[in-house]
C-alpha cells in the first residue's frame, strides 16, 4: 500500500513538472529477439539490424558474402520472421499526454504489434513510422512485436497482379533498396528487419517539426536567412521562438498560436557571413544554429541545426554547342570532380559511422568535390551527410529508382509521395546537398534499351507505362520538391540522353559506357567528351587480401566457383581480357592478371579524366563509376569493400589535383595541356624532356608559363613526326613537369608506344625510412632509372599512403607517408610497370 502511494506521489510530481516540459525519448533498441514466424525458437537479435546478420551472429547461416553462400542462404529471404522485445516505459514517459512509437526504418513489409494489438502495417523501407500508442501502454512490462513478410514473395505477388509486366523484374513493385535484388557488382540478398533505431517518445504542449532553413539572399557582404518550423500544439496562447547562433541569442519573436498545426518563421540578417565552400575551393564553414520555443521562461522544445551558407546553381542553358550542365557555387562555375557511390554494404543496418567516415574521407583525400548517390541503393544515414557538410563534399542525390519502369497506381504513388516527402525534409538543411535527381537511367532505358520491343508492348501499353513515368518523375516528385525544397535544382533522370545518341555529347549529363559495355578502346574517351560525365568506368580486381576474402578454395583460382560468383557482370572477365590484349600481354598467372587488371583500370581512368578536364569549360564535370563496393568483389570500384585503395584510387587523387598536365596526340603533333581549377593564375617553370629508359636525358627545354585561373590551355606543341624519327619508340619517353620555387606542381609522361610495349629495364629502387611522425611512417623513395606506376604495398598489412602508384624519376626523390595505423616494422613490396623478372 505504502509502495503504491509512493508511486502515485512520484507520478503526480512528475506530472506537474511535465506539463510544460521538453519531450522524453526512451531508446527501444535493446533486448530484441527473433524467430522464424510461427516458431517459438527465440534467439537474440540486434536492432538496428536485419535477419541475415542476426542469423549469422547466431551461427545459423554461413557468411553470405563468402564463396557461393549467397545462393545457399536464399531460403532466408523466402521465409517470414518475427522480432520481439519487452520493455518497461520510464515512469517519466508515462506522465506525458502524447506518446508515440518511432520506427526510423523498417525493412520492408511488416506489422507492428504493441501488447498484442496491431498498430501499424509497414510497406516501405525508406519511410519512418510514427505510431501513437498511449492508450495501449502500461506500467511494467510491455511487449513489442514486429512480424516481417518476405519482400521477395510480396514483390512476386504484386508483380503477378500487373496487367502488363514491367521491365525488368519484380523488384520495382516494392519500395526497398533495389540493389539487394542483385546488381552487376552485388549479390542478391533481399533481407528484412528493423534497420534503423526504435524509440518511444512522449511530449506535452507542443512539438516543433520539419524545421527548414532558407537562404533568401547570400553574398560575401550579407545573408538573409529564414527559419521555418511547423508547430504541433495542444496549447493555445502566446509563445516565443528564438534563434541562437553558436550559443548567442540572435533573434526572437512572439506568436499567438492556437491548437493544432501552425507554421512559424523567424528571419535572421547576418553581416559578412562566412560561406561554405566545396573541397578544394575553401573552408566548408558550418554555423551551429538552434531554434528554441519558449512559453514564459520555459523552453518547451528546441531543434539544433548545423548548416553552411552557400549558393549552388545548376546551369543548363542552350549554347552554340548544345546545352550546358554546370554547377555554380557561390557564383563561381566549378569543375566537378567526383564519383558515384553505391551502398557501402549489402546489409545497410551494419554500416557504421566509421564506414561512412572512411567513404567521405576517401572522397576528400582524392580531391573530390562531389559524390553522386546512385538511385539503386538507399537514402544514406544522417551521419554521411553530416560528414559531407564538414568535408565540403557536395551531394548529387538520386531518388531510389533505377534502370526499370515503375508502377503508377495510386497506392504506389501515395507511398512514394510520403517517402520522398520524408527524405526531402530529412536532407534539405544540409549544405552539401547540391542536386535532386529523379532516377538512374530510366529515361535512357525506356528510350534506348529496346524495352518496348523486348517486352512486346502494344502502343497502348507503351503510352500507359510512359505516362506512369511522367506522373512520378515529371509531376509527383517535382511537385513535392516545389513545396518542400523549391530552391534546390532537380534533374528528372540521369543521363539526359543515352550514350547511343549524338546529343549525349552535346547536351546535359551523360553516362558513356562504350568503353566497357561496348568493348571499345580506352582512347575513345578522347573523343567522347560530354558536357558533364556522370558515369563511366572500367573494372579492376581488388587487392589480393580482398580476393582471398571471396572464400576461394581448390587448386585453380580461375576455376573456383567463388571467383566466378564474385564477378557479377555477365561479360566481366571477357571485357577485361579484351582490353588487356589490346594494351598489354595477358598474363597466365592469376595474381599477375589481377594486378594487371588494376593497371588497366587506372589507364582507362587516366585517359577519361584527362580528356574531360582538358575539355573544360565545354565539359564541366566528371563523376566516375564507382567509388566503393558493397561486398568483396571484382568491380568498377576504386576502393574496395574493406576500404583498400586500388591503384586507380591513388591515380584519381593525382588526376583530381587542382592543376594537372596532360599530353594528347592530335594528328602529327603532340599537345601538352595545362589544366587548372585554381581561382588565381599560376606562374611556373615548365620543364619538358625526352629521356631514355635508363634515365639519360636526350633532349630538354625549359620555359616560363602562366596558367590563367580556372583554365585549360595548350602550353606547348611538339612535332610527333620529328620526335618519332629521332627517338626509339619503345625505350624513350617524354616527361613534363611544372614547378615553382617550392615544389613540383604537376607532372606527366608520354609513351611513344602502348604502355605494354615500353621496355623497362630492372630498376634499383631505394627506400629510406625516416623516424615515425605520430603513427605515420615516412619513406623517401629514390631510383636509379625511371619507373612508372610504382606500387608500394605492405605485405598484407593494412597500409594506406598519402601517395602511391607513382612515377619515380632518377632526378627527383619522393617522400611519402603512411596514412593508416600500421605495425612499424612491416616490410614494403614494390611493383612497377613492365617490371622485368
Ligand atoms: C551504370 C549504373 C549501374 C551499373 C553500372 C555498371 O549504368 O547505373 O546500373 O551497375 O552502370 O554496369
Amino acid at each position: 500500500m505504502r509502495k503504491r502511494l509512493l508511486i502515485f506521489i512520484l507520478v503526480l510530481i512528475a506530472c506537474l513538472s511535465q506539463t510544460l516540459a521538453q519531450s522524453h525519448i526512451q531508446n527501444l533498441n535493446n533486448e530484441w529477439s527473433f524467430c522464424s514466424a510461427g516458431s517459438e525458437a527465440w534467439k537474440p537479435a540486434t536492432v538496428p539490424g536485419c535477419i541475415h546478420t542476426d542469423l549469422l551472429k547466431n551461427g545459423m547461416i554461413p557468411d553470405p558474402l563468402k564463396a557461393n553462400n549467397e545462393q545457399e542462404v536464399e531460403w532466408v529471404e523466402q521465409s517470414d520472421w518475427t522480432y520481439r522485445t519487452f520493455f518497461s516505459p520510464d515512469a517519466k514517459l508515462m506522465t506525458y499526454q502524447n506518446i508515440y512509437l518511432f520506427f526510423e526504418g523498417v525493412d520492408t513489409y511488416a506489422d507492428i504489434y504493441l501488447n498484442g494489438v496491431k498498430l501499424q502495417h509497414c510497406d516501405n523501407m525508406f519511410r519512418s513510422w510514427t505510431i501513437p500508442c498511449k492508450s495501449l501502454l502500461h506500467y511494467g512490462e510491455n511487449s513489442l512485436e514486429v512480424h516481417f513478410f518476405s519482400a521477395t514473395r510480396m514483390a512476386k505477388t504484386l508483380y503477378q497482379k500487373l496487367a502488363t509486366s514491367l521491365p525488368y523484374d519484380e523488384r520495382v513493385m516494392v519500395r526497398k533498396a533495389p540493389y539487394q535484388f542483385g546488381w552487376d557488382w552485388g549479390p542478391k540478398q533481399v533481407t528484412m528487419g528493423i534497420w534503423k533505431n526504435v524509440s518511444i517518445v512522449g511530449w506535452n504542449t507542443l512539438q516543433m517539426q520539419n524545421v527548414a532553413f532558407k537562404q533568401l539572399h547570400l553574398d560575401s557582404a550579407s545573408a538573409d536567412l529564414q527559419f521555418n518550423t511547423q508547430l504541433n500544439s495542444t496549447y493555445e496562447g502566446k509563445l516565443s521562438l528564438e534563434l541562437w547562433n553558436d550559443g548567442t541569442l540572435v533573434n526572437s519573436k512572439e506568436f499567438a498560436v492556437s491548437k493544432g498545426q501552425s507554421l512559424l518563421s523567424l528571419p535572421y540578417h547576418l553581416e559578412k557571413p562566412e560561406r561554405w565552400w566545396p573541397n578544394g575551393m575553401g573552408n566548408p564553414h558550418l554555423y551551429n544554429f538552434e531554434i528554441k520555443c519558449r512559453i514564459g521562461s520555459k523552453v518547451i522544445d528546441s531543434v539544433a541545426l548545423r548548416t553552411g551558407l552557400r549558393t549552388i546553381e545548376l546551369v543548363q542553358t542552350n549554347d552554340d554547342a548544345g546545352q550546358s550542365f554546370l554547377f555554380r557555387v557561390n557564383g563561381i562555375p566549378l569543375f566537378i570532380k567526383g564519383s558515384n557511390i553505391i551502398p557501402p554494404d549489402i546489409f545497410p543496418s551494419r554500416i557504421s559511422d566509421q564506414n561512412y567516415a572512411v567513404l567521405v574521407n576517401t572522397a576528400k583525400q582524392s580531391n573530390m568535390n562531389m559524390l553522386r548517390i546512385w538511385g539503386g541503393g538507399f537514402y544514406l544515414h544522417d551521419k554521411f551527410f553530416d560528414l559531407c557538410d564538414e568535408s565540403g563534399i557536395m551531394i548529387w542525390q538520386d531518388f531510389m529508382f533505377a534502370c526499370a519502369m515503375y508502377p503508377g497506381d495510386s497506392g504506389f504513388l501515395s507511398n512514394v509521395k510520403e517517402e520522398v516527402s520524408q527524405q526531402i525534409i530529412r536532407l534539405r538543411n544540409h549544405a552539401s546537398l547540391a542536386l535532386w535527381c529523379g532516377n538512374n537511367e530510366i529515361d535512357e532505358g525506356w528510350n534506348n534499351w529496346g524495352m518496348q520491343k523486348q517486352f512486346g508492348y502494344s502502343a497502348t501499353d507503351s503510352v500507359r507505362i510512359a505516362n506512369d513515368y511522367q506522373q512520378l518523375f515529371l509531376k509527383l516528385i517535382p511537385e513535392v520538391l516545389h513545396t518542400l525544397d523549391p530552391e534546390r535544382p532537380y534533374h528528372p533522370s540521369s543521363p539526359l540522353n543515352g550514350w547511343g545518341r549524338k546529343e549525349s555529347m552535346t547536351h546535359g549529363d551523360s553516362h558513356y559506357w562504350g568503353i566497357w559495355w561496348g568493348d571499345e578502346a580506352f582512347e575513345v574517351y578522347n573523343k567522347k567528351v560530354p558536357r558533364f560525365m556522370s558515369e563511366y568506368g572500367f573494372q579492376g580486381f581488388p587487392d589480393s587480401v580482398t580476393i582471398e576474402a571471396f572464400g576461394i578454395s581448390g587448386d585453380s583460382i580461375w576455376n573456383s566457383p567463388a571467383l566466378k560468383n564474385h564477378e557479377k557482370h555477365p561479360r566481366g572477365f571477357e571485357l577485361i581480357s579484351h582490353a588487356m590484349q589490346r594494351n598489354y600481354k595477358e598474363p597466365t598467372d592469376f595474381w599477375e592478371y589481377a594486378r594487371l587488371s588494376q593497371t588497366l583500370q587506372a589507364d582507362a581512368m587516366r585517359i577519361a579524366i584527362e580528356a574531360q578536364r582538358r575539355a573544360k569549360p565545354y565539359c564541366m564535370g566528371t563523376l566516375y563509376w564507382q567509388l566503393n563496393d558493397c561486398w568483396p568483389v571484382i568491380s568498377w570500384s576504386t576502393s574496395d569493400y574493406y576500404g583498400r585503395w586500388k591503384p586507380a584510387q591513388y591515380l584519381v587523387k593525382q588526376l583530381y589535383q587542382p592543376c594537372i598536365l596532360s599530353f594528347v596526340q592530335k594528328n602529327d603533333s603532340l599537345a601538352l595541356y595545362g589544366i587548372s581549377d585554381s581561382l588565381s593564375s599560376i606562374d611556373a617553370t615548365l620543364n619538358i624532356l625526352v629521356s631514355s629508359n635508363l634515365g639519360k636525358i636526350l633532349w630538354s627545354q625549359s620555359t616560363q608559363i602562366r596558367l590563367p585561373a580556372s583554365s585549360s590551355m595548350v602550353l606547348t606543341t611538339l612535332s610527333l613526326k620529328k620526335l618519332q624519327s629521332s627517338y626509339d619508340s619503345t625505350s624513350t619517353f617524354i616527361y613534363a613537369s611544372i614547378s615553382n620555387s617550392e615544389k613540383i606542381i604537376a607532372s606527366n609522361k608520354y609513351f611513344f608506344c602502348r604502355p605494354g610495349n615500353y621496355k623497362q629495364p630492372l630498376a634499383r629502387i631505394y627506400i629510406k625510412e625516416n623516424p615515425m611522425i605520430g603513427n605515420r611512417r615516412n619513406f623517401i623513395l629514390s631510383t636509379d632509372i625511371p619507373v612508372f606506376n610504382l606500387w608500394i604495398d605492405c605485405n598484407k598489412d593494412e597500409l594506406l599512403f598519402n601517395e602511391n602508384y607513382l612515377d619515380l624519376m632518377p632526378w627527383a626523390n619522393r617522400s611519402i607517408f603512411s596514412t593508416s595505423i600500421t605495425s612499424p616494422s612491416a616490410a614494403l613490396n614494390l611493383h612497377y610497370l613492365n617490371q622485368p623478372r
